[in-house]
């Protein structure tokens, strides 16, 4: 990678790429070449080698002060190994029992970075009015909660803060006495070496070397590979062990290329001897199993076990690393251990995945509701070269009528890389070419990286240098340069507010006076930002130095897991902002941090084409989902390399299964656009891209839960059964929403079947072939084939699911299209389903502009026929409503809902009927035609191909109510 430092052009690059493509390790940092960490984890083994170890940290009982509301507590806190320097502590509970608690040092020679929570958060929490808390001799505490179950305990002397639920201890503050927060000092008063020789023989030994250690470990700066890191403050960082004492599984801290239920790094753990690293990184062919960082941070870590599931959300900004271990199956020690920053931890009571699915939402909000054609397939390469490129491409995908919403423009489309400026040679008319693409209902993306070309012809880097709002380097002063695409660049300072109505403007399609707008663009461009950790070609770890300095004089070394959100959240607003009748906007980043749900999709970024990483994408994308960002997939085909023919159809496969579905690839492969691809397989993938299709309502009904409740759109086992213990470790198979979908994508050569998890005692349909699987109670493993045309797709029984299957070129073109119900009937003869409909591109859903229906079967009383019937659950659950906004009345006059008055149920397709019924009628109307295939029926035990009994034309519309009767 470094040798593209004196190159500035992909060409260049790919020149070099055949010896530059694989993982350097040596350009990121282990554990024991970053300083802060090695002193972190030398604390935790100084503590396991003592024979007894207590914290330093104790709270001063007579500063307690409690809230005239008692809402929360604040009290002093001492270390014995500083007695000057004072912290100061505060614990709240929140309305829904969230705890957060915070440790700042007070007074100190500086201030410690405070602004990760600012960033993460949607509001400032709702402090709970029903906290009493008790003082006592040694510790204070709170019972609380709808059952007075949970109780919070802040012992003084060590300071610890335990959460119990029923008397079981479920989340530990500084159990093992680990916390230390590194005060500010003067390297003088740090280094009593260096005071003389007396003092030199006297004091060899740091006072409190028992727990800091020995040396001045990489306190004032600090070297790796060629560059050094000045460290300006010195040290600051801050150490705490996190203990779930009742729960031996844990999720979450995106993103790592590991499994969803974190294996261990410590001692002489078989997975890795580091622990995860959470520090944006843009790390070049990144390996397919490891605790290394990669693009983006999210430290909030679910705890689970049959009994609950709890969780911790620690809003720090800066670089962090997390050693986990299990002491016991049933239990699991963390010890976090982050360069700078204030301690604020939110403990997330649960007790169910999904009541922490909401208290994280409450807190860093939901994910924005996507934009419909946003949920198709996205069609993307490294680069369409030219506009007549786009053209030719868009014309071979409908020559064989392949569907596809949306073609994608990478770096080369822009005029020396400066990005929004076409290169007019190769893309002369951009207007022209988006209404083409446009014409058949598709959009376009365009790339906007973070870096901006050095040129004084360029009026985006022009005017945000008079405009003042480019991160400056080490001395504060002037612009920090370093190398990207762009050659010599400089980076926007998004932390700067001057810097977001000025990056709004630029997307306007409009002129603004005396300003630079995007006026060669139209409302069917969307953004996609890449290299935002920042990505720096001759930076230290190829990202910023962290002694660079941001708005407020912060370090970069304080804010850079949170830099990453910014360039999506402000290019979304340009977005909106841009249309008289403003749009929902598109935004895919490849950084981000919590809260970033709220801004749009990510990717899993560079992976490689094999087997393994195919692969682990699926358990990235889910512990994204799980930590907020459910709109979030994998490069279909795998970014480097040239995918065999039966690995790219695999990779479509898990590719539709996936919230994000785009296909994507680096310039140096072959293209691979599936109009390529010979018999059989073009047909297998364009079945794929066509079932993708028919799913949208299932998506896009799933995104509207996500957008309320934050439940993901994609669920592993342990969100949907958390009390199956043989679940816990499952990612390779997932539901999607709660459509009752379950897949199991293939991702293995030469896979002819697959073994899929049934947690209960449940009848589950293949999709394609209706063949009834039994679950049992114990949970079970049954058998699908799967034949590389086959993915292994089952309905769980008591589901409804909405699916449109006429064939169409692209999403929009899908608008008046018909529904197709499938109705999977649970052992008890019943099920129901959801259906959410909107305009899909506007926010006119937020005024009850929507059309939500629920579907039930039923067995009506004391008769053995079956009812279906359809309910409007807009009016039902006024308060539920998308993107967490209430809606007090849906739109009386509910033009969407008018525009797809027509819209008709075109098939009604009922999986498990136990015999032909005698008459299928709507009810109080007509008699209806229908099919009856004899198999098996759902109640009962037997396998086998299910009875099929479809309902052609039952003449009922998808957005009004009626009730079709079966009789017996
Ligand atoms: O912009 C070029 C690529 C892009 O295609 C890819 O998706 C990003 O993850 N980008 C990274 C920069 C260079 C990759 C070697």
């Amino acid at each position: 990678m470094r040798l593209i430092l004196s190159c500035s052009g992909a060409l260049a690059l790919t020149l070099l790429l055949p010896s530059t493509l694989a993982l350097k390790t040596g350009d990121w940092k282990t554990c024991s070449q970053s300083g802060f960490c090695r002193r972190g984890r030398a604390l935790s083994a100084r503590a396991q080698a003592a024979s007894s170890w207590t914290s330093p940290y104790s709270v001063d009982e007579r500063s307690i002060e409690l809230a005239s509301d008692q809402a929360g507590l604040t009290a002093a806190v001492t270390s014995s190994l500083y007695p000057a320097i004072k912290f100061g502590l505060e614990v709240r509970v929140h309305e829904d029992g969230v705890v957060r608690v915070r440790m700042d040092e007070v007074d100190g020679l500086r201030k410690r970075y405070d602004e990760a929570a600012s960033w993460a958060l949607i509001a400032e929490p709702k402090i709970s009015k029903d906290i009493q808390w008790t003082v006592g001799k040694k510790d204070v505490r709170a019972v609380y909660g709808p059952k007075k179950d949970i109780e919070v305990v802040v012992s003084f002397a060590p300071l610890r803060v335990v959460m119990l639920r029923g008397g079981k201890e479920q989340v530990v503050l500084n159990g093992q006495g680990l916390l230390h927060m590194e005060h500010f000092r003067t390297k003088h008063e740090a280094s009593p070496a260096e005071e003389g020789d007396e003092a030199q023989t006297v004091v060899q030994v740091n006072p409190a070397a028992y727990f800091e250690g020995e040396t001045e470990d990489a306190f004032w700066d600090e070297s790796f590979g060629s560059w050094t890191d000045s460290k300006p403050k010195g040290p600051e960082s801050l150490s705490v062990d996190i203990t779930f004492p009742n729960h031996g599984h844990a999720y979450g801290i995106p993103q790592h290329a590991t499994s969803l239920d974190l294996p261990t790094t410590t001692g002489d753990s078989p997975f890795f001897s580091d622990p995860y690293r959470l520090y944006n990184a843009d790390v070049f062919e990144y390996l397919a199993s490891s605790s290394m960082s990669l693009y983006g941070s999210i430290p909030l870590m679910h705890a689970h076990s049959a009994d609950s599931t709890v969780a911790v959300f620690n809003a720090v900004g800066s670089e962090t690393w997390i050693d986990l271990s299990h002491p016991t199956a049933k239990s699991t020690q963390t010890h976090w251990i982050s360069e700078s920053g204030i301690l604020d931890i939110f403990i997330l009571p649960g007790p169910t995945p999904d009541a922490i699915f909401a208290q994280y939402a409450r807190l860093t909000g939901t994910p924005a509701l996507p934009a419909h054609w946003s949920l198709g397939h996205h069609q993307c390469r490294w680069n369409y070269v030219s506009s007549d490129d786009v053209r030719t491409v868009q014309k071979r995908f409908d020559e064989d009528d392949i569907p596809v919403d949306v073609f994608w423009l990478d770096i080369e489309y822009a005029d020396e890389h400066k990005y929004f400026m076409w290169d007019e040679k190769t893309f002369p008319d951009p207007i022209e070419m988006t209404n083409d693409v446009e014409a058949l209902g598709r959009k376009m993306v365009v790339i906007v990286d973070p870096h901006l070309k050095r040129a004084d012809n360029y009026p985006v880097y022009k005017s945000a240098s008079e405009l003042g709002v480019l991160v400056k380097p080490k001395s504060g002063e002037g612009e920090y340069e370093g190398w990207c695409w762009t050659g010599s660049s400089s980076w926007i300072d998004f932390f700067n507010p001057a810097s977001w109505q000025w990056w709004i403007n630029k997307f306007s399609t409009k002129a603004i006076a005396g300003e630079w707008t995007w006026t060669q663009s139209t409302d069917s461009i969307y953004i996609w930002n890449d290299m935002n950790e920042p990505s720096v070609f001759n930076g230290p770890e190829i990202t910023m130095p962290k002694d660079n300095v941001h708005h407020g004089g912060w370090e970069h070394r304080d804010l850079h897991n949170i830099n990453g959100m910014l360039l999506p959240n402000i290019t979304a607003q340009g977005l909106v902002a841009r249309s008289e009748i403003p749009k929902r906007p598109f935004v895919l980043t490849r950084s981000f941090y919590a809260g970033s749900q709220r801004f749009g999709a990510m990717w899993t970024g560079d992976n490689l084409g094999t087997w393994e990483h195919m692969a682990v994408g699926a358990p990235m994308v889910l512990a994204n989902g799980i930590a907020g960002m459910s709109f979030a997939g994998s490069d279909v085909g795998g970014f480097f390399g040239n995918p065999e023919r039966d690995m790219l159809v695999r990779w479509y496969q898990i590719g539709a299964f996936q919230p994000f579905f785009r296909a994507h690839a680096h310039i140096d492969t072959k293209r691979r656009e599936p109009y390529l691809l010979e018999e059989p397989y073009k047909s297998i993938v364009r079945d794929i891209l066509r079932l993708r299709y028919a799913m949208l309502p299932i998506w896009y009904t799933a995104f509207r839960e996500a957008s309320v409740t934050g439940i993901p759109v994609l669920r592993p086992h342990y969100v949907v059964f958390p009390r199956d213990e043989a679940g816990f470790s499952i990612d390779d198979q997932w539901f999607i929403g709660g459509s009752g979908l379950l897949v199991k994508p293939v991702t293995t050569k030469d896979a002819t079947e697959a073994s899929i998890y049934l947690a209960e005692d449940q009848v589950y349909y293949d999709y394609f072939t209706h063949h009834a699987h039994r679950g049992a109670a114990a949970g079970k493993h049954v058998t699908v084939s799967a034949q590389l045309h086959e993915i292994p797709l089952l309905v769980r029984g008591g589901s409804i699911v909405s699916t449109r299957e006429r064939h169409r070129r692209s999403s929009t073109l899908m608008k008046h299209d018909p529904f197709t119900l499938r109705v999977a009937l649970s052992k008890k003869s019943e099920a129901r389903g959801e259906l959410y409909l909107d305009d899909g591109e506007t926010f006119a859903y937020q005024t009850g502009q929507i059309v939500w229906r629920e579907f039930v079967a039923e067995q009506p009383k004391n008769t053995k026929g079956l009812r279906i019937s359809s309910r409007d659950l807009a009016h039902a659950k006024p308060g539920e409503a998308v993107d967490g906004v209430a809606l007090t009345s849906v739109s009386p006059s509910n033009p969407f809902a008018k525009s797809i008055e027509s819209v008709r149920v075109e098939k009604i397709v009922v999986l498990g009927v136990s015999s032909k019924p005698k008459s299928v009628k709507t009810e109080g109307g007509a008699e209806l035609q229908f099919t009856y295939t004899a198999g098996v029926p759902a109640s009962g035990n037997k396998e086998g191909t299910a009875s099929v009994l479809v309902i052609k034309d039952p003449g009922v519309a998808i957005s009004k109510d009626w009730a079709i009767v079966l009789t017996a």
